[in-house]
């Protein structure tokens, strides 16, 4: 297992000591943001959850190894380098194999996160049930990892790129508690709230910290998924949003794009049709989870 993990030597410490620890994605700074602002995103993210009284550790996949805590050198090369690969758990053992560049998605960052002891994952959306679903059977293996995987992700809910009511129902099979930060409505990433209500609410990481120890005792396995509503500066109303949405799915399906290319595609195309607009809300919106993540991590330790 040792040579399966490269852990930098704050975060073991920080594992080593009991003290809070952060994970945090890299899909999202190779293919969710352009450069440069992904790797303004990528350091910015890591001093909040400092600042926060925890230590972040980003994950990514280099020399065959799960590096868990980047040096700012790897966060450039994942920011600029093109090809990296965009590594969900189907990918894995390929990527480890070759020995290539992976960035890693909510799934396998859970996957990494899970193997080297963290509990607490930081990111801005998920991955999820996609619309046209019924013809294309596209459902991220974020929510089977987070069947499975005993890590909290915290996110700002699921865009709608997804279909959200078929999200939320594939959790429910799954398991999967989606918990409302002091909202009883799922958040839509963008905006602060959706129609859909969920059946959980915490108002403080305390609450969240408890779940997290009775899902353990009860040998639960799987994750919870915190949904946390973006900063009401920040939001952009559903009346603006929408119809960019549904333009970007539109041209993704006449243009063929699927599969692991489509969540890409989608972000990128919503950021040229807001003029760059909907890239701040997205970067701030990481930032909002970054100080909640750090909160809960130090509520867990704390127990
Ligand atoms: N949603 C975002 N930004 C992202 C992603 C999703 O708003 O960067 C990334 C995450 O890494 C997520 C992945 O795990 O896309 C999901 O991809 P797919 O739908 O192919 O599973
Ligand atoms: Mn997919």
């Amino acid at each position: 297992m040792k040579n399966l993990l490269s852990i930098s030597k704050e975060v073991q410490h920080a594992l080593d000591h009991n003290l809070p620890v952060v994970a945090l994605e890299s899909t999202i700074i190779s293919h969710g943001m352009p450069y440069p602002q992904n790797v303004q995103m990528a350091k910015t993210v890591e001093q909040i959850i400092r600042d926060n009284g925890a230590v972040p550790a980003t994950i990514a996949i280099m020399d065959g190894q799960f590096k868990i805590g980047l040096e700012e050198a790897d966060l450039e090369r994942l920011a600029s380098e093109k090809p990296v690969a965009k590594v969900s758990r189907r990918d894995l053992a390929e990527v480890f194999a070759k020995g290539i560049l992976g960035a890693t998605t909510v799934a396998t960052t859970m996957i990494g996160a899970h193997l080297a002891g963290i509990k607490v994952f930081v990111t801005g959306g998920i991955g999820g049930v996609h619309r046209g679903v019924e013809e294309t059977m596209d459902i991220s293996a974020d929510l089977d990892e987070l069947g499975q995987t005993p890590v909290t992700v915290v996110c700002a809910g699921a865009k709608a790129i997804l279909d959200l009511p078929r999200t939320l129902e594939y959790l429910e099979t799954k398991g999967v508690p989606v918990v409302g930060y002091q909202t009883d409505y799922l958040p839509a990433f963008y905006t602060r709230t959706s129609e859909y209500k969920l059946n959980s609410r915490a108002d403080k990481p305390e609450e969240i910290a408890a779940m997290m120890d009775y899902s353990e005792a009860l040998g639960l396995k799987g994750g919870i998924l915190v949904t946390n509503p973006i900063p009401a500066e920040h939001e952009i109303p559903h009346e603006k949003i929408d119809a960019i949405i549904d333009a970007a799915v539109k041209e993704a399906d006449e243009k063929g794009i699927r599969g692991k290319d489509s969540t890409p595609f989608l972000l990128a195309k919503i950021v040229e049709l807001t003029d760059g607009a909907s890239l701040n809300t997205n970067i701030q919106l990481v930032y909002n989870n970054a100080k909640l993540g750090a909160k809960i991590a130090k509520a867990y330790q704390e127990r």
